[in-house]
């Protein structure tokens, strides 16, 4: 039997093939921005609407927010549903003119959004990578599986977790416009892993989660609250990565411990092993 949870994974994991296969024809750049005042290729128009109709379909659902529009979309008929869906339909999408890897990041709250990370139930994402890869977090354990173009998944891994000896790092943001704590950081760091950083943060944490280590994108000079958005991509990554025995961090505390003020608000985001986690906040605190 079924319930809501495995309803609203199973249905991102069917339309991955529809969101992928509608990726060669939309690497052009839409006229409108996202609530962000980011361009919107039109590959995240059609990502995001594409996954609207369907999630506010799964019984259960009460409401869908995304990266890509401004306000909270609530269902007509399931009002009352216990599960609200927080979306990042293609993160990543600046990838797509480049052909480099992209994905779908989720993450279900069973509080109104924009909600604590606390009132995370459920979180993952869809890499489009060479081969379509699903990785879900729930009850504490974290699937890998391979998404067949029919939507269906098999499992590759069904207990997910980071590796004990870290070995790869990726941090973003302009380097000149790192603080001089982080870029410190950094270079020590640096001394201890290889880098390994394509773009898409998706695909870039997959790669700890994979290689073991560190990804990070951090406060700048010129943006303190950093790049990337609390909702659509901390809670979600904090919470499959923290689920992997992994740690997160807002640079202070755990990003599930954050609770957003607005639905689109942006938070430093780093994750991976507890050990770099751990250095990085003695790092920025000093
Ligand atoms: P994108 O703008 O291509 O969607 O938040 C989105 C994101 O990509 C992340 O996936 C990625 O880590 C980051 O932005 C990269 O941004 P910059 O290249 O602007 O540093």
């Amino acid at each position: 039997m079924s319930g809501p949870l495995d309803d609203i994974v199973a249905t991102i994991a069917e339309t991955a093939p529809d969101v992928r296969g509608g990726l060669a024809g939309r690497r052009v750049y839409e006229s409108g921005a996202n609530p962000s005042g980011e361009t919107q290729l039109a590959a995240d128009v059609y990502a995001d609407e594409l996954l609207a109709e369907r999630l506010l379909g799964v019984e259960g659902v009460s409401a869908y927010a995304s990266e890509e529009r401004g306000s909270v979309r609530h269902s007509d008929g399931n009002g009352d549903g216990a599960y609200r869906v927080a979306v990042d339909p293609l993160d990543g999408s600046s990838n797509l003119r480049s052909n480099n890897a992209m994905g779908t990041l989720f993450a279900v709250y069973d509080e109104p959004l924009p909600a604590p990370g606390a009132a995370v139930v459920a979180s993952g994402f869809v890499l489009y990578g060479p081969i379509t890869t699903m990785v879900v977090a729930r009850d504490g354990t974290v699937t890998e599986s391979v998404v067949e173009d029919d939507g269906t998944r098999r499992v590759v891994d069904p207990d997910l977790t980071l590796p004990d000896e870290p070995t790869v790092y990726g941090f973003g943001g302009r380097v000149p416009q790192w603080s001089n704590a982080f870029a410190a950081y950094v270079e020590a760091v640096e001394s201890e892993l290889k880098l390994r950083y394509g773009g898409a943060m998706i695909a870039d944490v997959n790669q700890v989660l994979t290689h073991g280590g560190v990804f990070g994108y951090p406060g700048l000079a010129d943006r303190p609250e950093g790049k990337l958005r609390l909702c659509f991509e901390g809670h979600p990554i904090a919470h499959v990565v923290e689920s992997a025995g992994g740690a997160s961090s807002n640079g202070d505390r755990s990003l599930l411990a954050c609770t957003p003020g607005g639905l689109h608000d942006r938070t430093p985001l780093f994750v991976g092993d507890e050990r770099y986690i751990e250095r990085l906040e003695a790092a920025l605190s000093g």
